[in-house]
């Protein structure tokens, strides 16, 4: 299919998901009052403009903040199970509009289709685990240690939630925090990468729907756009108990400074630097899938991206020769075309820091084992295509420290045993996701177990990357420590509140002390 073949269907979808040519105005669902400046959104696909937005000012972002406060006046009163047949719908016009949106994913952000896909799935599987989720808020009862007392504990809805995302999953991450936060009763005001606003346009629309035909206050989901100074007006905004912010860890670490000094919550998801351990148990088959997919799907830009393979020096050779051979059959091309596996990154710049890594790490000591480079010609006129790369390094190199956000692949060898492995897997800053392949029980326990992997999330078997959305999603230490998604994620969404009553006819006071009048 030629490249205009290809891009026939977008218009379609940007038509279903109501998105104009040319858009003017701040989606909040209060219409075009903007006197913003203009973000134009290119795809990364073709080098095509796809279409305009508006970015909001600040008196903009103050109407919306008003919309938001008095939304949450109204909304926490809403029975959560009630809530959560709101997300129901939500999830159910995601179904509806799934092929248009994952379209416009992959157009926007550069994702394969099937990734783009995937990642509204991810959508429709947190609206459904939201709404069963609406149900069970529930607290703990304790027993007093005075008599006629009772003590439990509740969960009250926190107020406005401030979300910041990144371009790398425009769509789901918002959906991650917001179906958790509305079954909680707040209402979510988001600020979305100026990279992919199209996309933030297009989900504000499927909800606005859903307010409307709920006859619920706009103000229940709001969308403002533009640079990182909009971001800094949500982070200082004392009427926002919650900031979760994904991105880079520079942006987490001023987030987190600034939210702190007001004493707001701050949920960070921020970088990683994601390593599979290959041992000498390790079956090749998976992991070379697993190892390949972890790191060049998204173009190597998801912070669950496998970035270090740490292989044992036994089977190095054998590991490193299959992974060279299925590098080969790599097709790098236009993502909307299923049969490529890598499509572009996100811009120019992200090819010159993936061009700058792969400089730096030959400069540091390391052997490039698959050649880099920029793709030109015939379909890769945009200039954000590049190949995944594969270089043989040290984990002390301090670009291998580093994340980069793209598709470079460091093959580092460990010798003795796993120990040595999970060492170096644990030697970076960052503490998002880890793996391991073996099917030596033993390797695989000591992995998990509290001298094992030190991130947010350890797999066996499977790769750093992909993971589901009914466990708690983030990872430690510059990864920033915040949990989103499934399991209990949904309690920073909320206020926790200690209870105790008397029903006695005395007043006995706790630690037995003694204070008659
Ligand atoms: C991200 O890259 O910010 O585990 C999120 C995964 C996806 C989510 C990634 N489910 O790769």
């Amino acid at each position: 299919m030629t490249n205009t073949e290809l891009q026939f269907g977008i218009k379609e979808a940007l038509e279903q998901l109501n998105i104009k040519e040319v858009n003017n105005g701040t989606w909040t669902g209060l219409n075009n009052f903007s006197d913003g400046e203009i973000l134009e959104s290119y795809s990364p696909v073709d080098g095509k403009l796809i279409g305009k937005v508006k970015t909001s000012s600040t008196a903009d972002y103050e109407k919306v903040m008003e919309s938001a406060t008095d939304a949450f006046k109204q909304f926490r009163l809403m029975p959560a199970p009630q809530r959560g047949e709101i997300v129901r719908q939500f999830g159910e016009k995601l179904r509806k509009n799934k092929e248009a949106l994952g379209k416009l994913v992959s157009y926007e952000m550069g994702k394969s289709l099937q990734e783009g896909y995937g990642e509204v799935q991810e959508m429709i599987d947190i609206c459904d685990f939201a709404v069963g989720l609406s149900r069970q808020l529930h607290g703990l009862t304790m027993h007093s240690e005075r008599p006629g007392h009772r003590m439990y504990e509740q969960y009250h809805s926190l107020g406005v939630v401030g979300i910041i995302s990144a371009f790398n999953f425009p769509v789901a991450v918002w959906a991650w925090n917001t179906a958790l936060a509305w079954i909680c009763g707040d209402v979510c005001v988001w600020k979305p990468s100026e990279k992919t606003p199209l996309c933030a346009v297009a989900c504000q629309n499927i909800m606005a729907e859903v307010i409307k035909e709920n006859n619920l206050p706009e103000g229940i989901s709001c969308l403002i756009t533009g640079d990182y100074k909009i971001g800094e007006l949500l982070t200082n905004d004392k009427r926002i108990p919650l900031i979760s912010a994904t991105g880079s860890t520079r942006m987490g670490k001023i987030v987190a400074q600034v939210v702190a000094g007001r004493f707001g919550k701050s949920l960070l998801e921020l970088g990683g630097n994601n390593a599979i351990i290959v041992t000498p148990d390790a079956d090749i088959k998976m992991t070379v899938i697993g190892a390949v997919f972890g790191a060049v799907g998204t173009a190597g830009q998801r912070c669950t991206s496998t970035r270090r393979l740490i292989i044992h020096e036994n089977i190095y050779e054998k590991v490193k020769e299959a992974l060279i051979s299925a590098y080969g059959q790599l097709r790098i091309g236009n993502p909307l075309d299923e049969k490529n596996h890598v499509g572009p990154l996100i811009d120019k710049q992200a090819v010159e820091l993936y061009n700058d890594a792969l400089k730096k790490v030959v400069e540091q000591g390391g052997k490039i084992l698959v050649d880099g480079g920029v793709l030109s010609g015939d379909g890769y006129e945009s200039g954000c295509y590049v190949k995944p790369a594969i270089a043989e390094a040290d984990n002390s190199f301090e670009i291998v420290q580093h994340e980069t956000f793209a598709p470079v692949l460091y093959l580092i060898k460990y010798s003795g045993t796993v120990e040595a492995a999970i060492e170096m897997q644990n030697g970076v800053m960052q503490g998002l996701s880890s793996a391991i392949m073996t099917n030596n029980l033993r390797e695989a326990e000591l992995f998990l177990s509290v001298t094992g992997s030190d991130c947010g999330i350890a797999n066996v078997n499977i790769g750093t990357s992909g993971a589901e959305i009914g466990g708690a999603f983030g990872g430690e230490k510059e990864t920033g420590g915040g949990r989103e998604s499934g399991s209990d994620a949904w309690k920073i969404y909320m206020r926790r509140q200690t209870n105790t009553i008397n029903y006695t006819t005395s007043l006995p006071l706790a630690q037995g002390i003694k204070f008659d009048l």
